[in-house]
C-alpha cells in the first residue's frame, strides 16, 4: 500500500544526497514472525550524508491485515531546520492513518515564521487532509507543526491525494534544505543537539507502535528497536 511512497523516497535522496550507509544494529534491520494469525515483516534503511545525519525508513508488511511506512529525517546538527517526519498506517485497509509533517525543533515565533509559515499553502491545497484529529499519545504543541497533514482516509486517496501531497511536502523539505545556511555558534548548535535528543526521548516514551512490534517480535526485541534504532539518543526508563 505504502510501498512506492518509500520508492519515492528512496530514489529522492539518492538522486539529491551522496548518501551513505548508517548501520542498523545487528538484528533490527529486518525481522519477521508468525506469531499470530497474520505473518508480518519489518525492515529498516538507515543512510547519512553531510546534511542529514540520520534518514531512517521502516516498512512493516503484515499483508492485508497491516502496513505500515514510518520515517524520520534527522537534518545535522549545524542545521536547525526541522525533522521530517512520516508516519502512514493501514490496519486492514480499513482505518487508514497518514501523518506527515515538518517536526519542529523549537515552538518560538522566529522559528514558526522561517521553517513553518511556508508549509501553510500546502497545507491548505491538501485541506481534505486536515481533519483535526486528537492525538492520544503525543501532544500536538510539541514537535509537531500546526501545519501537518493528519488524517484518516479512504484507500482508494492514498495513491492519489495522499501521495501528491506526499510529494509536494518532500519537495518543500528539500528545497528548504538547500537554502539553509549552516549554524557556526556552537551555543546555537549545542541547542540543537539537546533538541533532537529530547524528541527522542519524547517519541520513544511514548511511540504508540511499542505494543504492535511487541506482540509480533517479542518485547526484548521491541525495546531494542525503539532504543537501540529507531530513537538511539534515548534512554529506557529505569
Ligand atoms: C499514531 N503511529 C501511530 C500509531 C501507531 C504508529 C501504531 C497508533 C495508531 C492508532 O491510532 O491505532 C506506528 N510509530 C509507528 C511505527 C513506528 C512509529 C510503526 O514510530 C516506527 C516504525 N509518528 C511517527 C512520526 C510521526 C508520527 C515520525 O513516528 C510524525 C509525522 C505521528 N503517529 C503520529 C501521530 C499519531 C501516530 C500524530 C496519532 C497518535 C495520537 O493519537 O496521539
Amino acid at each position: 500500500m505504502y510501498k512506492p511512497f518509500l520508492e519515492h523516497l528512496r530514489s529522492e535522496l539518492f538522486e539529491r544526497f551522496e548518501l551513505e550507509a548508517r548501520p542498523i544494529p545487528a538484528g533490527l534491520e529486518q525481522c519477521t514472525s508468525d506469531r499470530g494469525r497474520s505473518p508480518a515483516t519489518i525492515e529498516s534503511w538507515c543512510y547519512q550524508c553531510p546534511e542529514l545525519r540520520k534518514i531512517r525508513y521502516t516498512y512493516m508488511d503484515a499483508g492485508d491485515a497491516m502496513q505500515v511506512f514510518n520515517s524520520v529525517v534527522y537534518p545535522s546538527h549545524q542545521y536547525d531546520l526541522p525533522f521530517l517526519g512520516i508516519d502512514f498506517l493501514s490496519f486492514g485497509k480499513v482505518k487508514n492513518l497518514v501523518v506527515l509533517d515538518f517536526q519542529p525543533l523549537f515552538q518560538d515565533e522566529a522559528y514558526q515564521a522561517k521553517y513553518i509559515q511556508p508549509l501553510q499553502s500546502l497545507h491548505e491545497k491538501y485541506d481534505d487532509l486536515v481533519q483535526g484529529l486528537e492525538m492520544k499519545s503525543y501532544d500536538a504543541n510539541q514537535y509537531f507543526s500546526k501545519y501537518l497533514l493528519f488524517a484518516k482516509v479512504e484507500p482508494d486517496v492514498v495513491p492519489t491525494r495522499v501521495f501528491e501531497a506526499f510529494k509536494d511536502y518532500l519537495n518543500l523539505y528539500w528545497e528548504m534544505m538547500a537554502a539553509a545556511t549552516p549554524l557556526t555558534n556552537p551555543e546555537d548548535i549545542q541547542r540543537v543537539i539537546a533538541a533532537q535528543k529530547e524528541y527522542d526521548q519524547y517519541s520513544a516514551d511514548r511511540d504508540p507502535a511499542h505494543g504492535l512490534f511487541s506482540s509480533h517480535f517479542g518485547n526484548e526485541w521491541a525495546n531494542r528497536f525503539l532504543f537501540e534504532f529507531l530513537f538511539e539518543d534515548a534512554k529506557p526508563a529505569v
